[in-house]
């Protein structure tokens, strides 16, 4: 019931979301009316569907380097994996209630980079287009594609509804200049789910360090902060073998860094108030604050016993030696579901209990933006994406969550309003996508201790302040 109520305020609150500010005024429901009447529960997607598009074929490109780990889209039958028989039928239903029929291209050999040019080519060319594509950005991929004036405005495209939860209202707020985005990302692409940045909690460490508070409470209390998980972890680092340093192939560590500002809304390069361009803000307060908390919270550790240093930090929670780990929730699939100890999965903590929400940083190299060609027919378009993404968050976001805690049983219905709370407001921002005059290894420098926040900064100021004027050249050019 909790949900249906939930999606009903959705639908009152769905004013137009196209990226100008709505005026859509809602009446005030009539109270008083003796009678009271139970109103019948609409359903978002019954809205959508039309037979108007009937017998008409749906085709969606997957610009994806990982297809088979980053899946949005199901095998051609059901095959008992979780999320593969929830996009097969999420398919089936579309197809049936639209009388389309869906088919995918997808980038396996070739990899995103080329299925980008390949998108862009067939733009240019003015050949046949797809319909809307899921792609990862960096790399070559959408980012670039979104530089050729091939992608749409989605502020253009109508029947999306951008701000609600099953796009990122986030990504909204946080990667839309001059009323224009050329993607999004949200419950369409099911890769979504595994991108976003997400904290990892051990509960064994949590009983064995007799931490009795209940965290889930915590998180929904908006107590979830970084002063909290530095009060939970202070002193706890050990160096077992004893040689006078931390290492992650034996020792043990309370938390482990992951350095994404947007979990606490800080942003170095922000879209100004009225919309219209790019600030970078240095002396940025959030930021200063970011870093000093940061600094302070994770411990200085070199890594060893593994090529990659982010396969170090895996291996060690999944060991028990590591308390706390922010990693993208992918790695719950690719790593813990044979782990010995039990976790639990909260957000990537606050800067401060002032901050409204939790974020879910998300990754550029992972398959999990939609993006529309200027070719495509935009009514057509923006109904079906509308229509595959509410019908994802409605029935393939719960199947996510029992891929995240498969092996045990701590799931109970705080875990999935946590979760809902990280894929609600899974994004980006502009500097972590285009990390303009290379400010972000500045902000990375200074937590670590090898650099100054300030002077590091403001050395890259003038090579920012130009890609930045460049950028926008090009963001404004194309409309
Ligand atoms: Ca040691």
């Amino acid at each position: 019931m909790k949900k249906s109520l939930s999606i009903i305020l959705a639908l009152l609150l769905l004013s137009a979301t196209s990226c100008q500010s709505g005026n859509n005024v809602q009446t005030e429901p009539d109270t008083s009316s003796a009678e009271v009447t139970t109103a019948p529960e609409i359903d978002h997607f019954d809205e959508l569907v039309t037979d108007k598009y009937s017998g008409r074929t749906l085709s969606i490109f997957d610009i994806n380097d990982h297809p088979t780990m980053h899946v949005n889209f199901s095998a051609e039958e059901q095959n008992g994996e979780i999320v593969n028989d929830a996009l097969y039928n999420r398919d089936r239903l579309i197809e049936d209630k639209f009388g389309v029929t869906i088919t995918y291209d997808v980038t396996p050999e070739v990899g995103a980079k080329e299925g980008a040019q390949t998108l862009i080519r067939s733009v240019l060319a003015d050949e046949k287009s797809y319909d809307y594509v899921i792609g990862v950005l960096l790399g070559g991929a959408l980012m670039t594609a979104s530089q050729q004036g091939v992608l749409a405005n989605l502020c253009d495209v109508p029947h999306l509804s951008l701000t609600e939860n099953w796009w990122s209202k986030a990504m909204y707020d946080n990667f839309r200049l001059n009323d224009t985005m050329y993607y999004s990302t949200g419950d369409i692409a099911a890769s979504m789910y595994q991108m976003v940045y997400v904290t990892f909690t051990n509960t064994r460490l949590l009983d064995d360090y007799q931490i009795n508070e209940d965290l889930f409470s915590l998180v929904i209390d908006g107590k979830w902060t970084l002063d909290k998980l530095y009060d939970l972890t202070k002193d706890l680092n050990r160096d077992l073998n004893d040689d006078g340093k931390l290492d992650t192939s034996d020792d043990f560590i309370a938390a482990f860094d992951c350095y994404r500002p947007e979990s606490c809304g800080v942003h170095i390069v922000s879209v100004s108030k009225d919309n219209t361009t790019l600030n970078i803000d240095i002396h940025n307060e959030r930021l200063i604050s970011y870093v000093e908390k940061c600094s302070k919270l994770y411990a200085k550790i070199t890594s060893t016993g593994y090529s990659d240093a982010n396969d170090s930090k895996k291996m060690m929670f999944k060991e028990g030696r590591c308390l706390f780990y922010s990693h993208p929730i992918e790695v719950a699939m690719s790593h813990f579901r044979d782990m010995e100890d039990d976790y639990l999965v909260l957000p990537m903590a606050k800067l401060d209990e002032k901050q409204e929400e939790y974020y879910g940083p998300g990754s550029g190299w992972v398959s999990a933006f939609m993006a529309i060609p200027i070719t495509a027919d935009y009514e057509f378009s923006g109904l079906m994406a509308e229509a595959m993404a509410y019908a994802s968050y409605r029935d393939v976001r719960s199947k996510a969550y029992e891929l995240v805690y498969k092996q045990k049983a701590l799931r109970d219905e705080r875990s999935a309003e946590i979760l809902d709370m990280v894929f609600n407001n899974s994004y980006i921002d502009f500097n972590s996508i285009y990390d303009f005059g290379s400010m972000n290894s500045a902000v990375n420098n200074a937590i670590s201790g090898s650099g100054t926040l300030i002077s590091d900064l403001d050395s890259k100021l003038p090579s920012a302040e130009q890609q930045i004027e460049n950028f926008l050249e090009t963001w404004n050019g194309q409309k």
